[in-house]
């Protein structure tokens, strides 16, 4: 007997992402999240420039693939004219932390009530792996042949962190894709994140640790090993800032 797949509502097409990547798991448990809190019909996504815009491409939902790096302004501005609908941003790193830092980072300062999802793959994946601002000190990319040397670039960073210590926002955390239990634990995350926006609570961020094969040269195995052994020492998961007790 064949059995029955359930995917969320709001996927109605396949996403392609290369095999081992993290973002199809990571695009489904948003919608799940979504769905699961009733607030799946009631959502708008500003989409990054990136892998991450392959999410556009499976769903029924409102949503608009901003220009590089603007999508927290773009957020900023449909979430003000729409207060009743979720805005939830769907970015990469290089998108968000590196050529979007200013936006990102504003919308942070002003503490506005939308919620921002980054998938950190530790480069610019879609244009064949760059080195971007969350790039591991050594980690060799197509911009840091020799690995980056972190003493001529500066160190990688931790936007969650930068946020959450800086600016009063309303919750940050952080999550990855390495096991079935960081999975949970990040479906967890997304979820008190929107919750916040739902509270009127304001700025909620997850950043979402995602392995890149095809770039880091790895099977996907071995890129899982690499997500847990070298990326999450540096990058730890768990909540950052949370105004409520839930964490
Ligand atoms: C203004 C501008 N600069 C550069 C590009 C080229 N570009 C397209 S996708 C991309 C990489 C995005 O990387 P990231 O945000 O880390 O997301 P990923 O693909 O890794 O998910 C770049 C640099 C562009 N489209 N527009």
């Amino acid at each position: 007997m064949a059995v029955e797949r359930k995917f969320p509502g709001i996927i109605d097409k396949p996403m392609s992402f290369c095999p081992g990547c993290g973002h199809g798991v990571i695009s489904r448990i948003i919608c799940e999240c979504l769905e699961e809190l009733g607030q799946d019909q009631n959502i708008i996504f500003p989409i990054g420039v990136g892998c991450s815009s392959n999410l556009g491409a499976g769903l029924t939902t409102d949503r608009l693939h901003c220009s590089h790096g603007r999508a927290a302004a773009v957020a900023t501005g449909m979430k003000r004219v729409n207060p009743d609908n979720l805005v939830v941003t769907y970015q990469g790193d290089g998108d968000a932390y590196s050529i979007g830092l200013a936006e990102s980072t504003n919308a942070a300062y002003r503490n506005e009530n939308i919620t921002v999802i980054t998938v950190n793959n530790t480069n610019f994946g879609m244009t064949g792996g760059q080195m971007s601002w969350t790039t591991m000190e050594g980690q060799k990319t197509t911009t840091s042949q020799h690995g980056r040397d972190c003493s001529i670039t500066g160190a990688p960073i931790r936007f969650p962190e930068m946020v959450a210590r800086e600016f009063d926002i309303a919750y940050a955390a952080r999550g990855s894709v390495s096991s079935p239990a960081n999975i949970r634990k990040t479906k967890k995350f997304i979820t008190e994140a929107l919750k916040a926006q739902m509270n009127k609570e304001g700025y909620s961020i997850v950043e979402v640790l995602s392995p890149c094969p095809v770039n880091w040269g790895m099977t996907p195995i071995q890129a899982m090993e690499r997500l847990d052994k070298e990326v999450e020492p540096y990058y730890p998961v768990g909540v950052i800032k949370a105004r409520k007790e839930a964490k």
